[in-house]
């Protein structure tokens, strides 16, 4: 794992939160300091050390890194969300409070729609810090609850240790799954003993699915085609309820739910929708014009740092703390709203 001794000086020619936040009266300060968990600030950097094209670079391994490497986190925190030291965090799952009818009811330009959450258990390290022992335990006892779901949300879980080559690579094309040797993962001291403890549960229609030991212990996923965002939400909201009743997530009134990567704090959600944009994507500078002004991120669509493929983009909301899973999808909802009003103007 990461042994950084002494500041590490090719951070400065990344344009990471890392390098513009790791000073090196900071770096001095946080050396030597160790979690609960043994988490140090060598490793909660060594993602952004390693891979110097990362927008974030840094990754906490406990609750507790939040608080002893707040120095860096802190800033880091303030700029992706805005959210600063005396802010606190708010929630909101109702769909009742949600706006968002099918922005495209024709179908013409959103192919699908997901919206997910992070969540991880209250008093367990963050998978950054975790052993093998701990891991394949919430495996089994997540793997269990899931599997007693009833209605929609009933299905099956999968591991990863027994799944097929030829499954497993369906899943990923299929937007299902995650992809195995991720870099910034690999860093961050998450794809440890891989693939032990990972898998996927999905119900019939995979339109309800849950992550278990990816980047966090859990994403739960909601998602289908086209552009319902409302039942999308509804769904998700039933899922998140039915799992908050019987799991203690990691949870501050100042961070919301707490997640491994700094940018998923707080709603630790990511709502998106792939969206195929073939005008707006000859004029990226507008595309991202609007993006900036409903606060939305754009991404490929096979996942953050892949490309865009025939001007089909996933487009999701940015901001996660500070603002409620309601006000999180309604960005989202709004923002797509906007971009399908100019592309239909480009297309006249
Ligand atoms: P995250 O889980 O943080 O949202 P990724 O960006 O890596 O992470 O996305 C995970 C997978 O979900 C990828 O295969 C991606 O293509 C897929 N995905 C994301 N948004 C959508 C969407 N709206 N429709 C279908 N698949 C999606
Ligand atoms: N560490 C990566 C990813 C940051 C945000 N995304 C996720 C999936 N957490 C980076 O800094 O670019």
């Amino acid at each position: 794992m990461a042994k950084t001794q002494e500041y590490p000086m090719s951070i400065e020619d990344s344009s990471s939160l890392l390098a513009k936040h790791l000073t090196k009266e900071i770096f001095e300060k946080l050396r030597d300091k160790r979690t609960v968990n043994d988490y140090t600030l060598a490793q909660a950097i060594n993602s952004g050390v390693q891979n110097p094209d990362s927008g974030t670079g840094v990754y906490a391994g406990d609750e507790q890194s939040y608080e002893m490497f707040a120095p860096l986190f802190d800033p880091i925190i303030y700029e992706y969300h805005g959210h600063s030291k005396e802010d606190k965090h708010q929630s909101d799952l109702n769909p009742a409070n949600l706006k968002a009818p099918n922005p495209d009811k024709e179908g013409k330009y959103i192919l699908s729609t997901r919206i997910r959450v992070a969540r991880n258990i209250q008093g367990l390290p963050l998978g950054p810090a975790i052993d093998k022992a701990k891991r394949e335990n919430i495996e089994q006892d997540i793997s269990n609850i899931l599997c007693r779901s009833r209605g929609e949300l009933a299905g099956t879980y999968y591991s990863l240790s027994n799944m097929s080559e030829a499954d497993r690579l369906s899943l990923i094309t299929d937007h299902f799954l995650f992809k195995a040797g991720d870099r910034f993962l690999q860093a961050a001291g998450l794809n440890q003993d891989w693939p032990s403890g990972r898998g996927i549960f999905h119900n019939t229609d995979k339109t309800f699915l849950v992550w278990i030991n990816e980047e966090d212990q859990l994403r739960i996923i909601s998602m289908q085609n086209g552009g319902d965002i409302q039942e999308v939400f509804t769904r998700l909201a039933s899922a998140i309820d039915m799992l908050s009743s019987q799991v203690k997530f990691a949870y501050s009134d100042h961070l919301g739910y707490i997640t491994s990567c700094p940018t998923n704090l707080g709603t630790a959600m990511r709502a998106s929708v792939h969206i195929r944009l073939p005008n707006l994507s000859d004029n990226t500078q507008e595309l991202e014009a609007i993006a900036k002004i409903y606060h939305l991120q754009i991404r490929g669509i096979h996942g953050e740092h892949s490309s865009s493929e025939d001007g089909v983009y996933d487009i999701s909301n940015k901001r996660r703390l500070g603002i409620t899973e309601v006000q999180c999808v309604q960005d989202m909802h709004d923002g797509v709203v906007a971009l399908i009003k100019r592309e239909q103007e480009l297309a006249r």
